[in-house]
């Protein structure tokens, strides 16, 4: 099988509204290029009600789920999906732990956040769910399929 066969992981992000309002888009965006990872979708939107509330839908029996959702539609997030081995378990690792206070001092959470609900950015937990919330937020043309012509690392 050649490189071009492999079929490659994917995972949805998203930089929440406190990401976005802090000017954190580049930097986000910055740390999943040089890590090496592939950007095969990007879109600002501010998420309609219907969108955030099918997105968190495992925690809508919890107290924060009101709370999750308005602060989910209150302004522009950046949806996004990366391609690349091993991206999904990887991203959650650069992403940090979900209370940013117990995130490692390196991960985005951990150096940019402090409260558990105002925490940046969201990752897919794991293949499935990403395959899931995907195809929720983008539509196939929306996503391009490509390579770098030249993948020197990988030769
Ligand atoms: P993660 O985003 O790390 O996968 P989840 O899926 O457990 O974390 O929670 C989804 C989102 O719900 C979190 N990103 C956070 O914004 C919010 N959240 C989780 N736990 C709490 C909590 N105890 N209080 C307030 N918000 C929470």
């Amino acid at each position: 099988m050649t490189t071009k066969e492999i079929p490659l992981e994917r995972t949805f992000l998203a930089i929440k509204p406190d990401g976005v309002q802090r000017g954190l888009v580049g930097e986000i965006i910055r740390r999943f290029e040089t890590k090496g990872f592939t950007l095969v979708g990007l879109k600002l939107l501010i998420p309609s009600q219907e969108l955030a509330e099918k997105h968190y839908a495992v925690h809508k029996e919890r107290p924060f789920f009101k709370d999750l959702v308005s602060f989910i539609t209150s302004g522009p997030i950046v949806a996004m999906v990366w391609e690349g081995d091993g991206v999904v378990a990887s991203a959650r690792k650069m992403i940090g732990a979900t209370n940013p206070l117990n995130a490692e001092p390196g991960t985005i959470r951990g150096d940019f956040g402090i409260n558990i609900g105002r925490n940046i950015i969201h990752g897919s937990d794991a293949i499935e769910t990403a395959q899931n919330e995907i195809s929720l937020w983008f539509s196939d043309a929306e996503l391009a399929n490509w390579e770098p012509t030249i993948k020197p690392w990988l030769v």
